[in-house]
């Protein structure tokens, strides 16, 4: 039998699983992290279709056959993000190393793993999900996840006053489609390079089995500097940074050598031509460049700085360059009114990184006129002033000469991660979203609401709020109403059907590795998730390939998934 017919049993089994196996909501059914948990951290299953009867529940080690644990099952409570009545099932003692399975009356939970290096798969498989969303480049994950160069033909064109034929300077596709927009690549390229500030010793020896992999550099930022030379190719020569480079509307669902729609650089249609949040964005993701890359490629980083000083001096002289599609383009927009928090971020990156009064002062400016003003909220692709504050404070000293505005932020930030932290433990699928946080790419709420804690714990270490970060892991990877995985190939039950190109038109089966789901959203926006009945919040996503606003992967959402395993993974040689 060949390999892709393999691919293809193994791919339809996997697929009768999912069917077979999704629990009705009143059957007993338990959901946990389907990969397990690492020894030390706290472990809680939830539980729902149980008789008010049933009290215990047990712990089989599989390799004994032991009932190594009881715990007692506290009364149900309604979750009501999900509609459920929910269960919890604590067993965070239960530290020893092995594989188990969660049983209680008429229930058998999945099996899942306890060990220190439970999560080195996903960061792995989640990183390398970069290299299979590269543009311009012969693409192979194994296992027949591959493509050819694509998009190779582009152009000046829409929106711009510069016209001809450019090179493809790769880049990654954003998402689902073959766009590559600025900025989305700004916040994704920068929270990975901000993985590899925090956490270097999970990241520095991974293995990604790139084209590179031979090249002095570490794969992981081989793999980032693969999108920063697209950012660059990007910016005009007066420092300015156009906005997009798509094809005029989305290409059908073919494989990306097969999207023959002309590639172009689009600008906003008139004099400037490029955008400010774009500009300060580049910025910024270019002043961390320039200190990451600084001692393994002192020549690459002069490059960055150098990008990063002009787009900064010319986002500063056009502060509100704002962003529509022009006539005739209809790919995403990324359309933010609001461009003052993306050059904050830029203004303290640079700070950061040079040392230069100017960037300072301009960070300072932004900010609002008291310290006591000053809130931190979750970041997204259009929200960067947390980024900012937390780059200030990072790089601000310690001690009597902290100064007010640092002192601010670590409380700001403890104040917003403490916040997390009692959402969390009144969810009951262990969550931080708040019932209005199910929106599109809601799933990337939860990762960034877990960045947030995780800088607040590397502000003000508190092990409350990194176990709250953890615990978003676990809803992402099958402690959630669906009992599924919502990163691709990863447990026992992933989701088999993103909004993603490749993996539609691929001929295999399982969707490609590694792809974070966008996740629920209480506002379905495309006629296949219309179709779902009004529900809890949490019930507001199902896995199929048509539905975009439940069922999308993007790379901005995968970025904060890999940050946290990044964190999770500090104890795990890579
Ligand atoms: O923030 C508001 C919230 O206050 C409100 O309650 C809620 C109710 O509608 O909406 C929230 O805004 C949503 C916003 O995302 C939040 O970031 C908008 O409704 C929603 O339409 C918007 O969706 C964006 C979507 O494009 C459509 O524009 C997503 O953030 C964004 O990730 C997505 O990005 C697309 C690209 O355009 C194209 N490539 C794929 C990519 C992923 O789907
Ligand atoms: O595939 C597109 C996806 O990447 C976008 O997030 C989404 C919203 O902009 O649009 C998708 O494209 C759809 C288009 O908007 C409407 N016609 C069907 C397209 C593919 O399903
Ligand atoms: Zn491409």
């Amino acid at each position: 039998m060949n390999r892709r017919f393999l691919l293809k049993l193994a791919g339809l089994a996997a697929a009768a699983k999912l069917t077979a196996q999704t629990p009705a909501q009143t059957q007993p059914f338990c959901s946990l992290n389907q990969l397990g948990y690492r020894p030390r951290d706290p472990k809680t299953a939830t539980l729902r279709g149980l008789s008010s009867q049933d009290t215990t529940f047990t712990i089989r080690s599989l390799d004994s056959n032991e009932l190594l644990f009881t715990g007692a099952l506290p009364p149900p409570t309604l979750d009501n993000a999900s509609g459920d009545q929910v269960r919890l099932a604590t067993f965070s003692s239960l530290a020893k190393p092995g594989t188990y399975r969660l049983e209680a009356p008429g229930l058998f939970s999945d099996t899942f793993h306890i060990s220190n290096d439970v999560y080195a798969d996903a960061l792995r498989l989640t990183m390398r999900s970069y290299y299979g969303q590269r543009c311009g480049c012969a693409v192979d994950l194994g296992q027949g996840y591959s493509h050819p160069p694509c998009h190779l033909a582009g152009a000046y064109g829409i929106g711009s006053n510069q016209h001809g034929a450019v090179p493809n300077h790769g880049g990654w596709h954003d998402a689902g489609d073959y766009g590559r927009y600025i900025v989305n690549s700004g916040i994704t390229t920068g929270t990975l390079l901000w993985a590899w500030e925090l956490y270097p010793q999970s990241l520095r020896n991974l293995h990604l089995d790139l084209p590179e992999s031979h090249h002095p550099l570490p794969d992981y930022l081989a793999e980032i500097r693969w999108n920063l030379n697209w950012m660059l190719s990007l910016q005009d020569t007066d420092g300015g940074v156009f906005h997009k480079q798509t094809s005029a509307a989305f290409s059908p669902f073919v494989m990306p050598q097969d999207d023959l729609l002309l590639s172009q650089i689009i600008g906003t249609g008139s004099a400037p031509y490029k955008s400010t949040c774009a500009t300060a964005d580049l910025a910024a993701v270019m002043a961390i460049a320039a200190r990451v890359y600084r001692p393994l490629d002192p020549a690459f980083a002069q490059t960055c700085l150098a990008a990063a000083k002009s787009a900064w001096s010319w986002a500063s002289a056009h502060p509100d360059v704002t962003f529509k599609n022009p006539p005739g383009v209809t790919t995403g927009e990324y359309g933010d009114p609001h461009c003052a928090d993306e050059l904050l971020w830029a203004s303290a990156e640079l700070w950061r990184t040079t040392s230069e009064p100017q960037y300072e002062a301009a960070f300072l400016h932004g900010l609002p006129s008291t310290p006591d003003q000053l809130t931190i909220g979750t970041p997204s692709w259009n929200n960067l002033a947390s980024m900012a504050c937390w780059t200030y404070a990072l790089a601000s000293p310690s001690g009597p000469d902290s100064g007010p505005w640092k002192d601010r932020i670590v409380e700001a930030t403890r104040h917003a991660a403490l916040d997390l932290v009692a959402r969390q433990k009144s969810s009951g699928y262990g969550n931080t979203l708040a019932l209005s946080d199910y929106i599109w790419g809601s799933n990337s709420v939860a990762a960034n609401q877990s960045l947030l804690l995780l800088l607040s714990h590397h502000l003000h270490p508190d092990p409350e709020t990194a176990n709250a970060a953890l615990s978003n892991l676990h809803y992402l990877l099958g402690r959630n109403c669906h009992g599924v995985s919502w990163v691709t190939q990863l447990g026992h039950r992933p989701f088999l059907h993103p909004h993603h190109r490749p993996s539609a038109a691929d001929g295999i089966p399982a969707p490609w590795p590694g792809l974070l789901s966008g996740g629920p959203n209480a506002h379905p926006a495309d006629p296949t998730a219309r179709t779902l009945p009004q529900a809890p919040p949490m019930r507001m996503w199902l896995d199929d390939q048509r539905a975009y606003s439940v069922n999308e992967v993007a790379i901005n959402w995968n970025a904060p998934l890999l940050f946290l395993l990044a964190f999770a993974n500090q104890n795990t040689p890579a």
